[in-house]
């Protein structure tokens, strides 16, 4: 590894600030020194971290790293500029990749701030709040229909929401970005119908992915990512079958992006949640050779620059610093689920990144520091007990964390609520509680102080 900067370490050193690679990747305080353990399962490895560094031996994160002090204090190395690594070995933390770098030494929060502040004066900063979001993903999954959102849309009308957004399930396949026949009116007609009910239509995408089995693979096969050997490169095996990824450094992959933004902002979308953005930055035999950063970030210029200043764009999956001053939000941690935390793959088969509310609580706790920068979705809150395993207290703490990143979003069918649940959501929706971080995972939500020491720190990795 390149090193462009390192930080010499006092003796007693502590804990390192581990900064996962995109949405979904582990983040948060862990053993400086400790075995550094990545997913045993080959599909959960591509989500794990930058596949550059699945197999380093020290513990290491994207852009930003820092250790605890002797004295109580920290010190951090973060990077000014996209494609830079800060590891940890015993002396020292390690910077690599070229550019400008930050540090400083002091009191955590202060100097996450510093970080924070001068990151967003080297790539920018995009604060449009955009209100109580509705997705389709945490009760339908893949299942919906425009009947079936249809009446979700009828049944919101009593709930504070401001955006209604359709996720994963509406296209004919990743690639070929057209409503499938479950959406036998189409998607411009369903964006219509949601407006008039008063919301702000949104949509999922995963601009990048192609799948194997969609038109537009063999119609411009040219436009795909290849590696080394000129094999195809994989980026995601959800859909049942190999899915692929753009060569986004190709002006034709950037021209069909530009277009495919712009029809679905035409159709009526506003707010667009693009997703498995990691698959831009994958390592590969690229037209135009840059960073792998540089070149997610310049195809999301190409986004931005189709869908418009006044499209709110929320990033999922997706390398955290190189999104900053493009995208309006970003999730922030792995998604969550009705159940708190599946102890065989995040335990026994050290998948981290995967679906799970404990999980999810702690990446996005960490990443905090991001606020001031970019709208930080901490993924949905579920007030249902149907179909859901997450105890009143663990709903609570999603609630609060959400308060806490000021970005509320929930999936329950209104249906499925009971009068009270239906009563805290509603509240939940119309609460703006003042927030005040007073330590690492703990915060005053008005007089009311939520200390989440006991997740953040509960399963070490
Ligand atoms: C739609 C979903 C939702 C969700 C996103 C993202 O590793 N995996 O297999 C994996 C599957 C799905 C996933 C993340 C990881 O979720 O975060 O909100 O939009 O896609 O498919």
């Amino acid at each position: 590894m390149k090193m462009t900067a390192h930080t010499d370490l006092d003796d007693d050193a502590g804990l390192f600030y581990q900064h996962g690679w995109h949405s979904w990747c582990v983040t948060g305080w862990r053993s400086r020194t400790g075995p550094v353990r990545y997913p045993v399962v080959a599909a959960h490895r591509r989500q794990a971290t930058d596949p550059a560094h699945l197999d380093d031996p020290l513990a290491g994160g994207s852009g930003v790293g820092a250790v605890e002090r002797g004295d109580g204090q920290i010190t951090l190395l973060g990077a000014l500029d996209v494609d830079h690594w800060v590891s940890a070995d015993s002396t020292r933390l390690l910077g690599s990749g070229n550019g400008a770098w930050f540090q400083a030494q002091g009191e955590e929060r202060d100097v996450f701030n510093q970080y924070a502040h001068a990151l967003g004066q080297s790539l920018g900063r995009r604060k449009k709040p955009v209100g109580n979001v509705w997705c389709s993903w945490y009760s339908f999954y893949h299942d919906i229909s425009e009947k079936r959102l249809d009446r979700v849309l009828h049944d919101l009308n009593a709930f504070a929401f401001d955006v209604f957004q359709i996720d994963d399930g509406w296209q004919n396949s990743n690639g070929d970005w057209q409503a499938n026949s479950k959406f036998g009116s189409g998607m411009g007609a369903m964006a219509r119908r949601i407006k008039s009910g008063g919301n702000r239509p949104g949509l999922w995408l995963a601009p990048f992915l192609i799948d194997k089995s969609s038109a537009v693979f063999k119609r411009y096969s040219q436009m795909l990512l290849r590696d080394d050997q000129g094999d195809l490169v994989v980026a995601a095996e959800n859909w049942g079958g190999p899915t692929y990824t753009l060569d986004v450094t190709r002006a034709d992959s950037q021209r069909w992006l530009a277009e495919l933004i712009h029809d679905v902002v035409a159709q009526g979308y506003s707010y667009l949640k693009l997703d498995f953005l990691y698959a831009a930055a994958l390592q590969g035999q690229y037209q135009q050779p840059q960073g792998r950063e540089a070149a997610y970030r310049a195809a999301s210029q190409v986004i931005r620059e189709a869908a418009g200043d006044d499209t709110y764009l929320l990033a999922c999956g997706a390398p955290v610093i190189a999104s900053v001053g493009v995208y309006d939000g970003i999730r922030v941690g792995p998604d969550v689920s009705g159940s708190w935390d599946n102890v065989d793959r995040t335990h026994h088969l050290n998948d981290r990144a995967g679906p799970g509310a404990a999980d999810a609580i702690t990446t996005s706790l960490g990443r905090y520091w991001l606020a001031d920068l970019i709208d930080i979705d901490p993924d949905v809150a579920y007030f249902r007990t149907k179909y859901c395993l997450l105890t009143p207290e663990q709903q609570g703490y999603l609630a609060d964390l959400a308060h806490v990143c000021d970005f509320r979003a929930n999936s329950d069918l209104p249906r499925w609520l009971s009068q009270e649940e239906a009563a805290a959501m509603q509240h939940f929706l119309q609460a703006k509680p003042k927030i005040h971080q007073t330590g690492r995972y703990q915060f005053q939500l008005d007089d009311r102080l939520v200390d989440f020491s006991a997740i953040a720190t509960a399963r070490p990795w």
